[in-house]
């Protein structure tokens, strides 16, 4: 081993000597594709296909190719405003369930050659590539394995098509960071025009260990992520966050729940959190869109994710150790819809203002239980994940101080890991500095990668000290920050009660909110929202809050008629209430379908109807297949006026709005659940039915 020499007090010593052996690695560790991965933390996945112009979330495979025709498509457009979100990488859809392929594959005629694009010559593939490459972003491929269009999904020969399909994406697009798979649905379609539905088992149907081997001979530094893995777990839920404690390590449940093993089944209990201790490094990606949905559709204009709440899904996903992927959704002109853009801007701008100034590098720094000199607490503020501070062996509870000679104002605190070395830490405190004495402010658990506490205020303090409290063996640090996060004007909440009342409020003090019911911008001019106001008609509700110099994001809701003169039969008042945490759940001893009759108090016309179903964590009985009837006096009922799906509902639990094929005259609805996503499910859930008649 060549020897370093150094000069310490005029005479020499050989630095390996003195050298304190780094700590041994703890359980799983990552590879060093994940810790390139780790590096990446926000990136946005993107969906723009003839689906975007269906006005759909699920292609159902058979809009003609021509269909597809972006008429200003932009990739650098969408890559730069991506990257002023924040955003290092791009994931693009380059075939989503539809099977319409994004590239001119030689695997099937469904492909943009076919299109108008570019005169059939485009390659949008090969446009975002360029578009990432211009702007230093990461490119990462999205090729649904479930094909609603081709005919021969199902069948055996399939699964060659797919391959070849990816053969393709990871030979001809340069060095991908993700390669990116979905739960895989199966059922109905298109499918070369058989129109029926095709069930396959998720887990064997795709090969999955010869599959992804193309990714490792062909990509091998891009990730493969997945329900639960190879490199990169779901986090099981498309909110966009982690739990609160949350292991890089996995152990997944294969599919009949009985052994362990990759692929596995996805499961919400485990993905959010991970496994302590877990067989596998396999961290968690947290994918939800920007907009509602993750396609574009104009009727979710203004209804964009705030800067504000990008924000706490960012502390809530990157800030514990995992990724946020962002969904970005051009609109049919082929770029994000300007507000879309301008929320990315501001987002981003949080972000960067707010870890420009790293408060602990002006500190004086100090540790207890220390490893030497080989191991100096310079080591957390140089930037640099890959060197470490690290406690001595059996030191499993050592301390850091950070001392100033003023006092300095932070609400946030962020810590990493050595995670080569594994993820060690189980809990640590945060104490600041009081009126002469400690003062216990926080109890944080897992850190990993990174782990960032906001804090509910700002506190002013000389002294902060971060305290583990439980690790299995000696603790590591790489870096380590202490930052002031800028004042902000956020997003009013707006709500409609039952008795037709909307109340505005802002989650933050702010000076004044304004609104508007004609569905123009609230302006500094526009009524001025002193208290909770009658509003017994539709109308669109914008509200935004003005500050000193500026004004905040626009809340947007578009109500319809209010549901005073409303009632329903099952005791499910719940489900018209306004209020979409209040859920109806229909008797436990009945079986699908369940049926539910709304009686408007008067005769109307109706559009369409509303479906909100339970948004919460372990719900049940998410309504899938639905009928529609309507009556004028509640005891003859004709044909259904509508009938069919609520596309991806199961993940993306969303208010639901059906448009009727023509307008009716009627005083009474009648909602059937015909099945639930889950099939095997009895109940069914209903948070708020509506009629749109607008
Ligand atoms: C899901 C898909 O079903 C959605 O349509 C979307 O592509 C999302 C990112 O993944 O599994
Ligand atoms: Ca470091």
């Amino acid at each position: 081993m060549k020897k370093l020499v150094i000069p310490i007090l005029g005479c020499f010593l050989s630095l390996s000597s003195l050298a304190q052996q780094a700590p041994k690695p703890y359980g799983a560790v990552p590879s060093a594709r994940q810790l390139k991965w780790h590096e990446t933390e926000v990136y946005n996945i993107v969906h723009f296909t003839p689906t975007t112009f269906e006005d759909k979330e699920w292609g159902y495979g058979d809009a003609n190719p021509t269909t597809f025709n972006p008429t200003n498509f932009d990739a650098e457009q969408i890559v730069r405003s991506a990257k002023a979100g924040g955003s290092k990488g791009i994931v693009f859809v380059a075939k989503h369930h539809d099977g319409f392929c994004l590239w001119p594959t030689k695997t099937t005629d469904y492909n943009i050659s076919k299109s108008p694009f570019r005169n059939g010559k485009g390659d949008m593939v090969r446009e975002m590539m360029l578009a990432c490459q211009k702007y230093g972003m990461k490119l990462g491929l999205y090729c649904s394995p479930w094909d609603r269009n081709n005919a021969a999904y199902g069948t055996d020969q399939y699964l060659a098509i797919y391959q070849a399909q990816l053969k393709e994406l990871y030979t001809n697009y340069g060095p991908l960071f993700m390669s990116w798979h979905d739960g895989a649905n199966g059922g109905d379609g298109y499918y070369g025009g058989a129109r029926e539905s095709r069930k396959i088992n998720n887990l064997t149907y795709y090969d999955w260990d010869n599959t992804w081997q193309i990714t490792r001979k062909l990509q091998p530094n891009a990730n493969i992520f997945s329900d639960v893995g190879w490199d990169v777990r779901w986090v099981g839920n498309e909110k966009g966050f982690a739990n609160e404690t949350s292991w890089a390590t996995f152990t997944p449940t294969s599919a009949d729940g009985k052994s362990k093993g990759v692929p596995g089944n996805a499961n919400d209990y485990d993905a959010p959190t991970g496994t302590r201790n877990g067989e596998k490094w396999i961290p968690a990606e947290c994918d939800v869109p920007l907009r509602p949905g993750w396609f574009y559709h104009a009727s979710q204009d203004g209804k964009s994710k705030t800067p504000q709440q990008l924000l706490e899904l960012y502390y809530k996903s990157v800030g514990r150790g995992a990724a946020l992927d962002l969904g970005l959704s051009p609109d049919k002109t082929g770029q994000l819809h300007n507000d879309d853009v301008v929320i990315l801007k501001a987002f981003g701008d949080i972000l960067r203002k707010t870890f420009a100034t790293n408060l602990a590098k002006t500190a004086q720094v100090s540790a207890t239980e220390g490893r030497g000199a080989a191991f100096p607490t310079k080591n957390i503020l140089d930037n640099n994940r890959q060197t470490y501070w690290a406690s001595k062996d059996q030191a499993t509870t050592p301390g850091i101080i950070l001392t100033w000679k003023t006092p300095v104002t932070f609400n946030i605190l962020s810590l990493r890991e050595a995670i080569a070395l594994g993820q060690r830490i189980e809990e640590f405190k945060l104490d600041v500095w009081e009126n002469g004495q400690w003062k216990e402010i926080h109890t944080g658990t897992s850190v990993g990668a990174l782990r960032l506490v906001r804090l509910s205020k700002y506190y002013s303090t000389e002294k902060v000290r971060i305290r583990v409290t439980k690790s299995p063996v000696a603790v590591t640090i790489s870096e380590l920050g202490v930052y002031a996060e800028p004042e902000q004007l956020v997003a009013p909440v707006i709500q409609r009660n039952q008795k037709g009342m909307v109340s505005i409020e802002s989650p933050v003090s702010v000076r004044e909110i304004r609104y508007t019911l004609d569905g123009s911008e609230p302006r500094a001019s526009s009524a001025l929202y002193t208290e909770s106001f009658l509003l017994p008609q539709a109308a669109t509700v914008k509200a935004r809050a003005f500050g000193k110099a500026q004004s905040g994001p626009v809340a947007s809701i578009d109500f319809d008629i209010p549901s005073t003169k409303w009632s329903i039969d099952q005791k499910a008042d719940r489900a018209i209430d306004g209020d979409v945490k209040t859920i109806w759940v229909s008797d436990k001893n009945e079986k699908y379908p369940h049926t539910l009759t709304l009686n408007l108090g008067e005769k109307m016309t109706l559009k369409g109807f509303t479906y909100t179903p339970d948004a919460s964590d372990h719900r049940r009985g998410t309504v899938y297949k639905y009928q529609v009837f309507l009556s004028d006096d509640g005891q003859n009922w004709g044909q259904a006026v509508a009938e069919g799906r609520f596309d991806n509902i199961q993940n993306n639990p969303l208010e639901q709005r059906v448009l009727f094929k023509k307008a009716h005259s009627a005083q009474y609805l009648r909602f059937v659940a015909v099945e639930a996503t889950d099939t095997s499910e009895t109940v069914a859930n209903v948070a708020e039915l509506g009629v749109i008649t607008k």
